[in-house]
């Protein structure tokens, strides 16, 4: 257990574990138990407010489903048994096919001293630059555009640029869900100053879109036209700022015609882009006329193949307008993870060293190798997460380690993954969660500390690194990544640069790298914080970098038009315009978008822990527009299967004017963890840019099929069920037990032996069955074990079945009560939870709009609903209409 740990009974200022806002937590303790987490008021990103995942956190925190012991083929073992057998196995394969056998695929969501003592043991030590990230399929685009445009991978802006500016662009980014917090502030800068203009672009109208002046619902993928054709605009009508061109930009002319060339008018744009011309004009001319202009994007930005000439088109307007290094006025990548942004300055990507050095220069490798007294030192670039998983697949790497992510789920083509894992010689993986679709293809699984447990620090979308603090018992024998990755190395013959005993000394060794020999070359300089004590540490203020001499903070970056190339200016880069390469077809008629729901994190790996959060949205669906449900003859919740040469999905169609047509919409969450065939991995083709790897994952040709519905069910127990013998499956975990959806697409002609064949009963049963429909509840002393309703028409409301899941039912007439399936009093049924802080039913809030209240003031009123974190008041708006 680390030294900073607290006593039994504390409070404590942490780091949310969550996205890249980076709010900071106030963690109240009592007896080793998390009871409420609020927002840290201190905390600039947040101050003092926080989102619904992160208001939910003391939910995610119980043991259950975590991994607390080390394993071997699923079998427990001791610790030396595991880091023995996997340090073994890794030199093994070293010995016999060299270092780049091997591989490491860590996370945005590790602490920077995890990433850090990772990137070093396989740069410095195994000597192989095979250490790649998840931030490959988040942020890799962005840090190739930054690079390209300013020399170094640099978010110039911050937080309050977004409050100041006039004009906010948010592009590919659905802020609303994703950046809860940012959006907050942003919602609050408008409410003050309402002449601010808010534009979103997004195929998708989504719940961002609520506060836009401008909704532009581009055709998917057509970014690149939009701000190519903004720079022919500003060259058209005065909109360069040439003084600035001047001064401080190279490659303006090549990139001014190549944007004339492609994208010479507006109308042209509007083609391009299918965009109404006199939406596309109101936006060109707000951006032309209005100084203080922040850009913020994200994936629908950075997932795609040419996402980094996209986020390069972006930057290029706001160089040629001198819009960037100014308060209120800059270029915003927005970062996912809590710590992608701590991943990219320690240099854990294949193509970078450490520290914001990478391979460019041949003295750079030199440079590293000197400071780490490096024996085996990686001298060039290592695979790109696709490559890396393609070398798998064709035993050119034969051992990987695979660190806090869940690639089975993520990455593109999804089978394909989970097929060259399972064949591969040696998988180990390091996860605090027991059973993901990842854990379940290793050989060895190291159980690792989680958020409450663990002890660091993370950078935020705005280069603030806080404090990620310790204030939990490691449950079982989990220990902290950094100390299994030192373990490992010191097993695998490294026994000198990994003998950390705190990450205070991990994080000023890392600070002091950042500092090493860098003479003003390297922005990313934090060495004044490579002197910290352990104490000093500990009581880190958040600090924005770079961070040289003092720790005083530095809001902006550029501020004197400098930028971090060998000239000194910024590079506008030539941007010719393209779109996806893989189109709709008369096969694959469909574009699949995929992205991500407000409560859910991820794989739900956690979220999923907190049944509040799971009540927003309890099942995967598919977004499809009107006109296109019209065409497949479908209505909301008919079971659809999409599908392509790569693989299937099945779920419910949710019909919406929100989609256009052409193009759906599946969320990323479920897997096959909670679902029969809803990991939308499976369906993502492995195209990737060409410079920064970065798969697209928002642009997926697809089919659809309506599939047949026979019959549908649910079945709630108290056991953990999957692959149940139906097209279609979701699991939902409760307080107590599961809740299982069920559908199929032709009647088993056995009821009692279909349910017999997926969960086991006493025999204290009572049964119900007619032509298609049966029933079942079993108990256990009268408290229900299991209750399966089976139906070809009518199904009960299942949140009452529920909740008598968890009565007694002793008299045999309740008994009965419930074997019909029906409530005698329906008022707990609150629809969908809207409000999850308050726990408000999308039901509750209609029956209050119809009876007057016709606010979100006047529902916050009565209700509470909206008025803690405000996540989900564009739905409450949406429902007042
Ligand atoms: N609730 C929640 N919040 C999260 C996460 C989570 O799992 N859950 N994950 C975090 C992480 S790691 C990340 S990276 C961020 C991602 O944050 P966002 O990027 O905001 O999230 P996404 O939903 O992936 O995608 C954003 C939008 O891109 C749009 N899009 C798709 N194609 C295009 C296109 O061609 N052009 C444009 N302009 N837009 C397009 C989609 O319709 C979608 O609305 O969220 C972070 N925050
Ligand atoms: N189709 C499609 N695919 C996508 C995306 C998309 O928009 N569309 N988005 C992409 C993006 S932006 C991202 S960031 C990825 C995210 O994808 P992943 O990184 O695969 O998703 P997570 O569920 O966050 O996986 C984190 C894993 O680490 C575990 N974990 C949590 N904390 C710790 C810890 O402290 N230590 C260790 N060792 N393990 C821990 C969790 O239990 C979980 O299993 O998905 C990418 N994939
Ligand atoms: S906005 Fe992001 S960092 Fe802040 S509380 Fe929500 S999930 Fe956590
Ligand atoms: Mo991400």
């Amino acid at each position: 257990m680390n030294a900073s740990v607290k006593p039994d009974s504390c409070t404590v200022s942490t780091t949310c574990p969550y996205c890249g806002v980076g709010c900071g937590v106030t963690a109240k303790v009592e007896n080793n138990q998390l009871i409420a987490v609020s927002g840290d008021k201190q905390h600039p990103a947040n101050r003092g407010k926080l989102c619904v995942k992160g208001s939910a956190l003391h939910e995610t925190t119980s043991h259950s489903g975590r991994l607390l012991e080390p394993q071997i083929n699923g079998q427990p073992v001791s610790w030396d048994q595991a880091i023995n057998k996997a340090a073994q196995g890794f030199n093994k394969v070293i010995e016999q096919y060299g270092p780049d056998s091997v591989a490491f695929y860590l996370s945005g969501q590790l602490l920077t001293e995890d990433y850090y003592v990772a990137n070093k043991l396989m740069k410095g030590f195994i000597g192989s630059s095979n250490v790649d990230t998840n931030s490959r399929l988040c942020m890799s685009a962005a840090v190739t555009a930054h690079k390209r445009a300013f020399g170094a991978d640099l978010v110039p802006g911050c937080y309050e640029d977004l409050e100041l500016a006039d004009l906010v662009i948010l592009v590919g980014s659905n802020t609303a869900w994703t950046h809860p917090i940012v959006y907050q502030r942003i919602v609050a800068a408008k409410k003050k100053r309402p002449q601010m203009k808010i534009v979103v672009v997004d195929p998708r109208r989504t719940a961002t879109c609520d506060i836009a002046d401008l909704h532009l619902a581009l055709k998917p993928g057509s970014d690149s036209y939009l701000f190519t054709g903004l720079l022919s605009y500003l060259a058209d009508n005065n909109g360069l700022d040439t003084t600035y061109i001047a001064n401080h930009i190279q490659g303006f002319n090549a990139a001014l015609s190549a944007a004339q060339e492609a994208t010479p008018n507006t109308s042209e744009v509007a083609k391009h882009c299918n965009l109404d011309p006199d939406d596309l004009q109101q936006f060109y001319n707000w951006f032309c006329n209005i100084t203080k202009a922040v850009t913020l994007f994200s994936q629908g930005i950075n997932q795609s193949a040419t996402g980094a000439d996209k986020g390069d088109a972006i930057i290029n307007c706001h160089l040629a307008s001198g819009k960037i290094g100014k308060p209120g006025a800059t270029p915003f990548s927005i970062t996912g993870q809590p710590n992608a942004m701590g991943g990219r300055e320690v240099g854990g990507l294949a193509n970078q060293i450490a520290a914001h050095i990478d391979f460019s220069e041949p003295g750079n490798s030199k440079l590293v190798e000197t400071f780490w007294q490096a024996p085996n030192m990686s001298h060039k670039e290592g695979l790109k997460a696709v490559d890396m998983f393609n070398a798998v697949k064709d035993r050119k790497i034969r051992a990987i380690w695979i660190m806090g992510t869940n690639p089975v789920v993520s990455m593109p083509d999804s089978n394909l993954i989970q097929k060259a894992l399972q064949q591969c010689e040696l998988v180990v993986v390091s996860d605090c969660v027991e059973k993901t679709d990842t854990t379940m293809c290793a050989d060895i699984l190291f159980p690792a500390t989680s958020w409450g447990e663990k002890n660091g620090t993370v950078t935020n979308s705005e280069r603030t690194i806080s404090r990620q603090k310790s204030f939990l018992m490691a449950p079982g024998k989990s220990r902290h990544d950094w100390q299994i990755i030192c373990s490992m190395a010191q097993a695998m013959g490294f026994k000198n640069g990994f003998n950390f005993t705190d990450p205070a000394q991990i994080f000023t060794e890392h600070a002091a790298l950042s500092g090493f020999k860098n003479e003003g070359k390297r922005l990313f300089n934090i060495s004044a914080l490579s002197t910290l004590s352990e104490q000093q540490y500990d009581h880190l203020e958040p600090v924005q970098w770079p961070a040289v001499s003092t720790t005083k903070s530095s809001p902006r970056l550029f501020t004197d038009g400098k930028f971090n190339t060998l000239s000194g200016k910024a590079l506008m880069v030539t941007v010719r315009p393209t779109l996806p390469v893989n189109q709709a077809s008369a096969e694959y008629p469909y574009i699949l978008n995929t992205g991500r729901i407000r409560d859910q994190w991820h794989s739900m790996t956690r979220t999923a822990k907190a049944i509040k959060l799971l009540r927003h949205i309890e099942q995967p669906f598919i977004e499809i527009s009107p006109s296109d449900a019209d065409h497949l003859n479908i209505q909301t919740n008919a079971l659809l299967e999409v599908s392509n040469a790569l693989g299937h999905c099945v779920a419910k169609a949710k019909v919406t004017a929100e989609q256009q047509p052409g193009s759906v919409f599946m969320p990323i969450h479920w897997n096959n963890r909670y679902a029969a065939a809803a990991r939308v991995g499976n369906l993502v083709p492995p195209i990737r840019g060409r410079v920064s790897g970065q798969p697209e994952s928002k642009h997926a040709p697809v089919k659809i099929n309506k599939l047949n519905t026979a019959w549908q069910g649910i079945l709630i127990c108290n056991q953990e069920l999957s692959d149940l013998p139906c097209e279609y499956w979701c699991k939902i975990p409760l307080k107590q037990g599961y809740r299982y959806e069920l559908t199929g697409t032709s009647l088993p002609e056995n009821w009692q032996q279909w349910i017999s064949s997926v969960v086991t009963t006493s025999s204290d049963t009572i049964t119900l069955s007619s032509t298609g429909d049966y029933r079942k509840i079993s108990f256990i002393d009268n408290k229900p074990e299991l209750i399966f309703f089976s139906s070809t028409e009518y199904l009960p409301n299942a949140n009452w079945l529920c909740k008598e899941f968890n009565e007694e039912i002793t008299t045999p007439a309740q008994r009965m009560a419930l074997l019909a399936g029906k409530p005698i009093d329906n008022s707990d049924d609150c629809g969908s939870v809207i409000c999850s802080c308050f726990e408000v039913g999308e039901k509750t809030i209609r029956q209050a709009i119809n009876k007057g209240a016709n606010s979100t003031e006047k529902l916050a009123e009565q209700l509470k609903c909206g008025s803690n974190c405000g996540s989900c008041l564009p739905e409450i708006k949406a429902m007042l209409g």
